[in-house]
């Protein structure tokens, strides 16, 4: 699984923190800790800790970079604040999060991603909003594979997220993300990645053991279901080691004794 840690965002209090006194010891030990529990990219969102957003995230990125060697994923709403970060990247891979489906977004975020040889995510959701079924999640998703295609943007580069809410929103949601992915999958053959928020799903939970517990139990059932990639919380050591040897049973990932020990390096 594509891992990617979700720690540095403004939405955590000891970031948000960070940001607003230019504390870099902070981000660095988040930034050299998700690498280590095995973050394949660290996502990088300013949230709402700055008035300037443009240079929190210039900040953000060049205080990460100064850490570690890990891909880093700019994770922005806005244009503008996507574009401040890849102003002061240093040549290693990146990823954009993210662009919506409507074609007029596309227009813009996939040739982007393709002039700076950067992966992107897509967001399967339209001017319409987000898709409560999974019929329109799919065919959302048919239209950014296609996109790309026009771009020449590769399908490796491409990571479709068919957006997952916190559960008690509408408990119908996540077994249709399910068919979702397994649709995905059947899209292109090699078929995009595919990713999540993986946290949003527990967020209104209280209690951290339940909150850990829902998302370790569905990212096995998305494994399964397709899903190769997840922004998520690279410190929760189970959830790893669960999606880890979940890849491992499908065949994906060679089995020997030492198969957790060998994927966590
Ligand atoms: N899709 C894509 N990108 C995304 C999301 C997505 N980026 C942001 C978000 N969703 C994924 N990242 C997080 C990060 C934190 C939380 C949820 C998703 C979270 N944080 C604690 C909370 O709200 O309870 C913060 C509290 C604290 O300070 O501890 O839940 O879906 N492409």
């Amino acid at each position: 699984m594509i891992a990617i840690g979700e720690r540095i965002n403004g939405m955590f209090k000891d970031v948000k923190k960070a940001i607003r006194a230019k504390d870099a010891s902070v981000i660095k030990d988040l930034a050299v800790r998700q690498t280590e529990a095995g973050a394949a990219y660290l996502d990088i969102n300013v949230g709402t800790a700055a008035e300037d957003q443009l240079a929190a995230m210039r900040w953000l990125v060049q205080t990460v970079q100064s850490a570690c060697k890990t891909p880093i994923t700019l994770d922005s709403q806005k244009l503008d604040v996507i574009k401040a970060g890849l102003e002061v990247v240093d040549g290693r891979p990146i990823m954009i999060n993210s662009s919506n489906g409507a074609p007029e977004k596309l227009d813009v975020y996939v040739p982007l991603a393709a002039q700076h040889n950067a992966s992107l995510i897509a967001l399967a959701m339209d001017a319409r909003g987000v898709p409560q079924n999974v019929e329109t999640r799919v065919e959302i998703a048919g239209v950014i594979a296609m996109k790309a295609m026009e771009h020449g943007l590769d399908m490796q580069k491409l990571f479709i997220d068919p957006i997952i809410l916190p559960i008690n929103v509408d408990q119908k949601q996540p077994g249709f993300l399910l068919d979702v992915f397994s649709q995905i999958r059947m899209l292109s053959d090699p078929a995009p990645h595919m990713t999540v928020g993986l946290t949003n799903l527990s967020q209104m939970a209280s209690e951290r053991e339940m909150r850990q517990l829902i998302n370790r139990t569905f990212i096995v059932m998305a494994i399964a279901a397709g899903l190769d990639s997840a922004i998520c919380d690279v410190f929760d050591t189970a959830l790893m080691d669960a999606a880890i040897t979940a890849e491992m049973v499908l065949n994906r990932q060679i089995y020997s004794d030492s198969f957790l020990k060998a994927a966590r390096m």
